[in-house]
């Protein structure tokens, strides 16, 4: 049979999941887990594999910790402000510690270990990108400490990894983008696609559901396809090089988020560039949706990033021992000049 350190080794690279970790050390008895140096939540835990996340701990106050990403736009603004200020209201039940990884996600794994060791009941995580934020969920876990997933997942399965991911569906923003572009435009399209961050689920699922739809259709063309990392400095600096390359060529913007097609616009508008292009964008900013009403962006697909009281609610729940779904999907409008003016104010960001 195996040994824990073998096990942890296979725990941590992904080969086992948590519930066989659990299983397989409480065949090898509890009390060997904590020479190793484990949290005894852990050895008690494989004592009795159901005892977290199945049966939380009943308590007066719980510590919830958040770690943040990045607040590198307005949407992640609009995300924070909701956690913090859905913390403020629930502040008689829950203490909130918040981190923010600034974008660099070796940091946010080591976030999420600080979380840890400041004894967090559970673990709110935005995961930046969906591979590396594994170890960090795998280590909460083996921690016993539970992890819900927000806005963004990282590798595993709700349930089993993870209590639930809160998310949008990212495949079908860029589906529903895609249809608007198959639907409304005639003739050949060259296009060149802004990409969110290399990694983030939202980037390649964005991706992947625009592409789902209009790869069948030959007359779109990708031009070009870069990372320009969900923000407006980023589109800006990728519509620059664009317009220097390509020039009127261009028919067609595909940006993963408000940011960077915003960012795309002030390049065009800076280069003196006049030809109108179509502009499908992501997320739902009161800057793009007005971009919409004013005819600049042809379609915006909502990402709404209030996930304050949906996230609370699920805490919740999770405390008072109900079963919550693995996922849990936000459901989210999509903008277009038939509906734009009357709807800017379900947008976020200054308008
Ligand atoms: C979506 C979120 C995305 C937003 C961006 O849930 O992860 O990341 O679209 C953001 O604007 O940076």
């Amino acid at each position: 049979m195996a040994d824990i350190s073998e096990l942890l080794r296979d725990l941590r690279a992904g080969r086992i999941n948590r519930p066989e970790f659990l299983r397989i050390s409480a065949a090898l008895g509890a009390t060997s887990l904590i020479p190793i140096g484990l949290h005894p939540t852990l050895a008690a835990a494989a004592a009795n594999p159901n005892m977290t996340p199945a049966s939380p701990p009943k308590k007066a106050k719980y510590l919830i910790g958040f770690s943040q990403s990045e607040l590198n736009n307005a949407w992640r603004f609009a995300e924070q402000t909701s956690m913090d200020s859905e913390a403020k209201v629930r502040a008689s039940k829950y203490d909130f510690k918040s981190t923010n990884a600034n974008g660099d996600t070796n940091k946010q794994v080591s976030d999420v270990a600080d979380l840890i060791a400041a004894k967090c009941d559970l673990i709110v995580i935005t995961p930046r990108e969906v591979d590396p934020l594994k170890a960090a969920t795998d280590r909460a876990l083996a921690a016993g400490v539970p992890v819900i997933e927000i806005d963004r997942t990282s590798r595993g399965t709700g349930g089993v990894d993870f209590v639930t991911a809160i998310v949008s569906n990212f495949v079908q923003e860029g589906e529903k983008v895609g249809q608007w572009m198959v639907a409304n435009t005639k003739g050949p399209i060259n296009y060149v696609e802004f990409r969110g961050s290399t990694g983030a689920a939202p980037a390649i699922e964005r991706h992947d559901g625009f592409h789902n739809v209009v790869d069948s259709e030959k007359r779109f063309v990708l031009m070009d396809s870069q990372d320009g990392d969900f923000t407006l400095a980023g589109g800006k600096k990728l519509m620059t090089n664009w317009i220097t390359r390509f020039g009127p060529k261009i028919d067609m913007i595909y940006a993963h988020n408000d940011a960077m097609a915003e960012g795309a616009f002030q390049a065009i508008k800076e280069a003196g560039f006049t030809k109108k292009l179509f502009v499908g964008s992501i997320d739902g900013e009161k800057k793009a949706i007005e971009q919409v009403a004013a005819g600049n962006f042809s379609v915006c697909v909502q990402c709404d990033p209030h996930y304050g009281k949906r996230t609370f609610d699920a805490i919740d729940q999770y405390f008072a021992g109900a079963k919550l779904e693995p996922k849990i999907t936000v459901a989210d409008k999509t903008f277009t000049i038939a509906n734009a003016a009357g709807l800017v104010n379900e947008g976020f960001g200054d308008a």
